[in-house]
């Protein structure tokens, strides 16, 4: 998968007899400090998450079990990527307009943020988003 308004990135996995160990490293694999983690679980396959925009935060998104589908935009171009356990992860900047949809049924979807939740991040409506974006 290729995109340019995420980027999409491998996380290192080390197994043996024992089973197997994934690493996401400050400087590697993720290019921010994480101040929050959480984790989105329990949402049925019929129900889509998100719509909306953060003004600063960066994040990486990443399945730890199941899959569920990221639809991102700027205002101008659409992407959507499937975001599966064990597969890659994504890291999406700010202004960046996001839909999760098509939940497995037993899909654990966690995020790592660099920020500290504050509602004031958030865009909420569509055409603040775009009058943000300068497309409005
Ligand atoms: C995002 C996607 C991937 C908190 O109190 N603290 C938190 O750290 C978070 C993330 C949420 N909340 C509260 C705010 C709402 O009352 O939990 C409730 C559910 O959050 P929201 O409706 O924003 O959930 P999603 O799934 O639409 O969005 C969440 C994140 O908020 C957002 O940052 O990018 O997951």
């Amino acid at each position: 998968m290729t995109s340019s308004l995420l980027q999409l990135v491998e996380i290192p996995q080390r197994g043996d007899a024992r089973g197997s160990l994934s690493i996401v490293e400050l400087g590697k694999t993720l290019p921010f400090t994480v101040k929050r983690a959480y984790w989105i679980h329990g949402t049925r396959p019929c129900v889509s998450r998100g719509y909306h925009a953060h003004r600063e935060l960066r994040q990486l998104f990443c399945c730890l079990r199941g899959q569920v589908t990221l639809s991102v935009s700027d205002g101008l171009t659409k992407e959507e990527v499937v975001i599966q356990a064990f597969g890659q992860a994504a890291i999406l900047g700010p202004g960046l307009w996001r839909v999760m949809s098509n939940f497995s049924e037993d899909c654990i979807l966690m995020v790592l943020a660099d920020r500290e939740y504050d509602e004031a991040d958030y865009i909420r409506d569509y055409e603040e988003f775009r009058r943000a974006k300068n497309h409005g």
